[in-house]
C-alpha cells in the first residue's frame, strides 16, 4: 500500500506541532511571508547587475538605463541562473576528482571499481597495458582536472553521444569547451554592455548547461563509481520512519559522497558503537537527506529520511543528534531550528559555511579523522536528547534502488536469453519499447518547490506513467519522494500496466527506477545515447521525455538545458523566471528545436502535464512506425 500525500502531511502537522512548542520557525511560515512574490523577479524582468539600476521592466519603461529590454535582462537572467548550476555540479565533480588524486591502497580512499577506472581509461585513450590502477587513477584524476581548465578543444566525454547528436552539437555552437570556460563565458556575456539579443544568450545556456552534463556531473558520476563502487541493485528504506528511538541518529545531508562515506564507515566503528552503547543507546544509525542520501542509499543501502523539503522535519523529531552536510540545497535554517533541539548542526565545507552551526572542516587528507571526529560528537550528543520532545513518525517505505546504467544492462542481460542474443546492450529494453510492451521511458528529476503540494506532482505523474506502460528512471529529490511512497516497493508492479507488469515481473525489478543524485543525471544521458545507439535511431526519436515537476534550484535549469541540448524534450511543472519576456518563452519552448530537436514545455496543471508527456511519447512512436 502506497503512502498517501495526505499521510505525508499528517506526520509533517505533528511535528510542526513540537515545532511551535519549541518556538521553531519553519519553511512553511517562511513561504506565507514571502507571498505574494515579486512579479518583477518572477517574469525575469528586473536588472541588477550595474549600479545604475536595479532596473525592473514596465509598460511605462520599457527599457532599462542602459536601454536594455525585458528580453535581453530575462535573457541574462536566465543565462547567470544558468551558469550558477552549472558551476554548482561542475564544482562537486572537481571536488571528487581531486578526491581521486588522493586515493591509495591505504588511504582514506581507494579504488573500489578498477574495472570501471581501466574502462574509462581507455575511452580516454590511456594506456593500461602493466600500470598500478593507482598510478592510473592519478593519471586519470589530473586529466579530468584539466578537462575543467583546456585552452583548446571540446569535452572529452562528448563522444560517448551518437554521431548525429555530436554533429547537432557542433552545428549549434553548443559543444562545451573547458567546463570553467562555460560559466566564464556565460558571466563575461552577461555583463554589462554585453549581450543582449535572446538568441545568443539561449545558445550560451545550452553550452554551459552541456558543460555540467556532459563535463563536471559526468565526471562525478564516473569517478565517484570508481572510488566507491558502481551502483546495483540494494534494498533500503525511506521516510522519516527510517530514524531510531533508541539509537544515536546521525543525518548527512548535501551531494559529496567523500563525506557521508567516511561517516557511514565511522559509524561501523566498533569504538563508536561501543561509545553509542555507554550512553545508552543501542547502537548508530545513519540516515541521508537530499542527493547525498541517495548516493550512500545506491551504494551502501543507507535509508533516506527524506528530501528537500523534509530536512527541516529531521530536526523537527526532536531524535536527530547530529545533521551533518557538506555542500548544496541546505536551509540556513538548520542553524537556527538546531538550536531549539539538542542537535547539533555541524557544517563541514568552505563552500557551505552557516551561522549557528559547529564547523568541522573535512577534507580528502584528513577524511578519516573528521569524520571520526564527527561520529563522536553526535554519539556524545545522544545524551543531551530532550526526551519528551522525541516523536518519530512512524511512516517508512521498503525500496530497492542502485540502477546505474551497468546495473540496468546487468538487470537486462538476466532476462536475455544468452544461447541466442547478445549480452551487455540496452537491446531488451528496445524490443520492448518497440513491440509497445512499454510504450516510453520518462526520465523524472528535480526537486521540490513550495508552489507545488510537496511531493505530489512527482508521485501522481508516476502513478500516472507506470499505468500507462511507461517505465521511468529517477534521480535526486524526485527519487525520493518515490521512495517515500513506496513506488520503490518491487510490490508497486501492481499499479502498472499489464506490459509495464510483465516486465517488472520478469526482470525483478520496481517500476520506477533509481539511477541516483542530481549529478547522475549524467547516467541517464549515457542510457539514452546507449538506447539510441542499440536501437539505431537519434535520441531526439526515442520515446523518451524529461520531466521535472517540482523543480526550484540553478542546478534544476542547468541540468533542463543539457537533457534538451541531448534531444529529449523536457516537460517542466514550474515556470522558468523568463515569463516577462515572450522571445525568451519562444526560443525555450519553440526556437531551440531547430538546433537540438528537442525544447520545453511547462504546464502548472500536473494532470495536463502527464497527458502531454504520454501524447509526446505517443507521437514520437508514431512517428517511428512502433
Ligand atoms: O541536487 S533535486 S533539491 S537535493 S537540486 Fe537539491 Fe533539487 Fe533535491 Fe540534489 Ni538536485
Ligand atoms: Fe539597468 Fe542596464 Fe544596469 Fe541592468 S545593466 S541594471 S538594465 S542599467
Amino acid at each position: 500500500k502506497l503512502t498517501t500525500i495526505e499521510e505525508f502531511e499528517e506526520a509533517t502537522n505533528r511535528l510542526l506541532e513540537t515545532g511551535a512548542k519549541v518556538g521553531a520557525d519553519s519553511w512553511q511560515l517562511r513561504v506565507k511571508n514571502q507571498t505574494p512574490h515579486c512579479k518583477f523577479g518572477e517574469q525575469g524582468i528586473c536588472c541588477r547587475i550595474c549600479s545604475m539600476g536595479p532596473c525592473r521592466i514596465t509598460k511605462k519603461s520599457p527599457r532599462g538605463i542602459c536601454g536594455c529590454d525585458a528580453h535581453g535582462i530575462a535573457g541574462r537572467n536566465f543565462l547567470r541562473f544558468t551558469a550558477g548550476g552549472a558551476a554548482t555540479h561542475s564544482d562537486h565533480g572537481r571536488e571528487i576528482c581531486h578526491t581521486l588524486h588522493t586515493v591509495s591502497p591505504d588511504g582514506n580512499y581507494k579504488v573500489k571499481d578498477s574495472e570501471k577506472l581501466r574502462r574509462i581509461a581507455k575511452e580516454w585513450g590511456v594506456e593500461t597495458e602493466g600500470k598500478d590502477i593507482y598510478e592510473l587513477a592519478h593519471e586519470l584524476s589530473e586529466m579530468a582536472l584539466l578537462e575543467y581548465g583546456k585552452p583548446f578543444g571540446v569535452q572529452r566525454w562528448l563522444k560517448r553521444a551518437p554521431e548525429h547528436t555530436q554533429k547537432l552539437w557542433h552545428e549549434a555552437g553548443i559543444e562545451p569547451r573547458a567546463i570553467d570556460r562555460e560559466v566564464s563565458t556565460a558571466m563575461h556575456m552577461t555583463h554589462m554592455g554585453n549581450s543582449s539579443k535572446p538568441e545568443a544568450l539561449v545558445r550560451q545556456s545550452l553550452r554551459a548547461g552541456m558543460s555540467d552534463g556532459w563535463g563536471g556531473s559526468m565526471c562525478g558520476t564516473e569517478f565517484s563509481d570508481v572510488m566507491f563502487g558502481t551502483p546495483k541493485p540494494v534494498d533500503t528504506e525511506a521516510n522519516l520512519g527510517v530514524m531510531k528511538e533508541d539509537e544515536v541518529n546521525i543525518i548527512v545531508h548535501g551531494h559529496d559522497p567523500s563525506l557521508s562515506e567516511m561517516i557511514c564507515e565511522y559509524a561501523e566503528d566498533p569504538e563508536m558503537i561501543q561509545l553509542a552503547k555507554s550512553l545508552g543507546a543501542n547502537g548508530i544509525n545513519v540516515a541521508g537527506v537530499c542527493c547525498t542520501s541517495n548516493e550512500v542509499a545506491m551504494r551502501r543501502g543507507i535509508p533516506m529520511a527524506g528530501n528537500f523539503l523534509q530536512q527541516e522535519n529531521v530536526v523537527l523529531t526532536g531524535a536527530c543528534e547530529a545533521i551533518v552536510v557538506d555542500v548544496q540545497c541546505i536551509f540556513p535554517a538548520l542553524g537556527p531550528l538546531s538550536k531549539c533541539f539538542h542537535t547539533k548542526f555541524i557544517t563541514t565545507s568552505p563552500i557551505a559555511q552557516m551561522p549557528d552551526s559547529d564547523f568541522i572542516l573535512f577534507e580528502a587528507e584528513t577524511a578519516g579523522e573528521n569524520a571520526k571526529k564527527i561520529v563522536r560528537a553526535a554519539v556524545e550528543n545522544f545524551a543531551n536528547r530532550k526526551k519528551e520532545l522525541v516523536h518519530i513518525p512512524q511512516l517508512k517505505q521498503k525500496a530497492t534502488v542502485g540502477y546505474s546504467v551497468e546495473a540496468i544492462i546487468k538487470t537486462l542481460d538476466t532476462v536475455t536469453n544468452s544461447q541466442i542474443d547478445v549480452t551487455g546492450t540496452t537491446k531488451p529494453l528496445v524490443d520492448c519499447i518497440t513491440s509497445g510492451v512499454i510504450r516510453g521511458a520518462v526520465a523524472m528529476v528535480g526537486c521540490n518547490n513550495p508552489r507545488v503540494r510537496p511531493d505530489s506532482a512527482h508521485i501522481e505523474l508516476m502513478k500516472k506513467l507506470i499505468k500507462n506502460d511507461i517505465i521511468v528512471v529517477l534521480s535526486g529529490c524526485s527519487a525520493q519522494a518515490a521512495a517515500r511512497a513506496g513506488l520503490m516497493d518491487k510490490r508497486a508492479k501492481d499499479l502498472c500496466g499489464a506490459g509495464l507488469k510483465r516486465v517488472c515481473e520478469l526482470a525483478d525489478i520496481p517500476p520506477v527506477l533509481h539511477m541516483g543524485s542530481c549529478v547522475d543525471i549524467s547516467r541517464m544521458m549515457v542510457l539514452a545515447s546507449q538506447l539510441a545507439k542499440d536501437a539505431g535511431v537519434n535520441i531526439s526519436q526515442l520515446p523518451l521525455v524529461g520531466c521535472a515537476p517540482e523543480w526550484m534550484s540553478e542546478k534544476a535549469v542547468s541540468i533542463g538545458n543539457y537533457v534538451v541540448a541531448t534531444g529529449i524534450d523536457t516537460f517542466l511543472g514550474v515556470e522558468p523566471q523568463v515569463s516577462g519576456s515572450d522571445q525568451m518563452v519562444h526560443w525555450l519552448t519553440e526556437g531551440i528545436r531547430d538546433w537540438v530537436e528537442a525544447a520545453y514545455t511547462v504546464e502548472l496543471d500536473i494532470e495536463k502535464l502527464g497527458d502531454a508527456m504520454i501524447a509526446r511519447i505517443e507521437e514520437k512512436r508514431v512517428a517511428l512506425g512502433i
